[in-house]
């Protein structure tokens, strides 16, 4: 009998231990969003999708000039980095420019540094951009705006989260409060174990 009932039970463990991964499934998404880019970072050197292997990316797009979706999406992330304390540090804030033209290394860097000293920014060449955006279906169109000198940037504005391995996680939408970022985020930097 006390034979049977091992047997059961570890008939009965064997698929919870197969299911109690460190962290939720691949998505369905996942072969929608990411790929291979090269850009300069805030400090001008060049960097690859590569160099960010084996941490967290937190990855936006937007530009320095834009009046309102990326301040409020860089405050939530870096907010939401504060809240996650240490597991918060194995994640690196991206920024991506949408706006090449006025966004130099120099730009972003001052710009960048209004969100705390995580974030990294990244420019290039309007192709570099445009192939970076490619990679994670973002829009992005130049418009004049009435009574603002120069142009404006409507750009895609959501928030991916990015794996150690390079692969795309999960989207956060713009507008999502810090407590709910840092929750979302938080399920894939630390894993039940
Ligand atoms: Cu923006």
């Amino acid at each position: 009998m006390i034979r049977t009932l091992t047997i059961l039970l570890l008939l009965l463990a064997a698929p919870l231990a197969a299911t109690a991964g460190p962290a939720p499934a691949a998505p369905p998404l996942q072969k929608l969003f990411g790929g291979p880019f090269t850009l300069t970072d805030h400090d001008g050197r060049t960097r690859t999708e590569k160099d960010f292997r084996g941490r967290f990316v937190l990855l936006t797009f937007g530009f320095t000039h834009c009046p309102d979706i990326c301040p409020t999406n860089l405050n939530a992330m870096a907010a939401a980095l504060d809240r996650l304390g240490d597991a918060g540090k194995r994640v690196t804030p991206l920024l991506i420019s949408v706006d090449p033209a006025r966004d130099t290394p120099a730009v972003l860097k001052d710009y960048l540094a209004n969100f705390g000293p995580r974030f990294i920014g990244l420019t290039g060449t309007p192709a570099q951009v445009l192939a970076a955006a490619k990679a994670y279906r973002v829009h992005i169109r130049l418009y004049e705006r009435p009574g603002h000198q120069g142009h404006q940037v409507d750009h895609g504005s959501l928030i991916y989260l990015i794996g150690p391995d390079g692969k795309f996680r999960t989207l956060i939408p713009h507008n999502t409060p810090p407590e709910r970022m840092a929750a979302i985020i938080g399920k894939y930097v630390t894993p039940r174990r």
